[in-house]
């Protein structure tokens, strides 16, 4: 027995990216179950999945658990393998990711409202309304805080789940050509050549046709993201 994860489109659904993201950077074994996005048959599969999904993604845990939150997912896995380094070591830089974490997971609504993610496109021309800059503020002294400590490349030297969860505000800031500072564009350009998360976009290109919701009614550019690993 195994992990089973259930993702939304790889293109669209951040909260499916932070869930697989651990899986896939501290090489847990996990079957990848992946559903749709708006569709008719999206409530039968969270439901054939277990009765409790409402969103994605889902895990199912070998011993037979269900976690139905990305932050629950985060957590869970760092508890199940506490010697892969999913949280920083240093009890400091461990509490500072935690907050991090917890604070994206509920926050950032502005940011994520007025540029979803969206891995298949980039936009030319957004202008940010006051609130997604106040969000960026925000998250600029996050980042700032953890890699004064570190030094990057992320946000805690190596890759943690605090990276999962930031990876998605990446991809925002990279697609709707966010105003950042050089040091944050760093953190960014990070992301952007990213084994896992070249592979998980190259997998959502051939997921099907573009979602009509993500549309910004913008003048289009490529995603600024190299072509995938192998
Ligand atoms: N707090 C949840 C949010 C999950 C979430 O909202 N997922 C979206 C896709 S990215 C979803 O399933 N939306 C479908 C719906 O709300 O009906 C988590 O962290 O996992």
């Amino acid at each position: 027995m195994t992990y089973t994860l259930l993702i939304g489109d790889r293109s669209y659904s951040s909260w499916s990216l932070r869930g697989w993201l651990p899986f896939a950077v501290f090489d847990i074994p996990v079957s990848v179950e992946a559903t749709i996005l708006y569709r008719p048959a999206f409530a039968t599969d969270l439901a054939r999945f277990a009765p409790l999904v409402r969103t994605v993604p889902a895990l199912k845990t070998p011993q037979g658990s269900l976690l139905r939150d990305s932050l629950a997912i985060g957590w869970h896995l760092a508890e199940a393998f506490p010697d892969r380094g999913l949280l920083p070591a240093d009890p400091v830089d461990r509490a500072m990711a935690q907050s991090m974490i917890a604070e994206m997971h509920s926050g950032f609504t502005a940011l994520r409202g007025a540029c979803p993610m969206n891995l298949r496109t980039a936009w030319e021309g957004f202008t940010p309304p006051e609130a997604v800059l106040a969000d960026l503020a925000r998250i600029e002294a996050l980042w700032t805080a953890a890699l004064d400590r570190s030094d990057g490349p992320f946000l805690f030297g190596d890759y943690t789940v605090a990276d999962a969860f930031f990876a998605p505000v990446a991809m925002r800031i990279a697609g709707c050509a966010l105003p950042v500072s050089d040091r944050a564009r760093a953190y960014v350009d990070a992301h952007l050549s990213h084994g896992p998360l070249r592979r998980w976009r190259a997998m959502g290109e051939v997921e099907g046709p573009e979602q009509p919701t993500y549309e910004m009614g913008l003048p289009r550019r490529p995603f600024p993201m190299a072509a995938p690993e192998a």
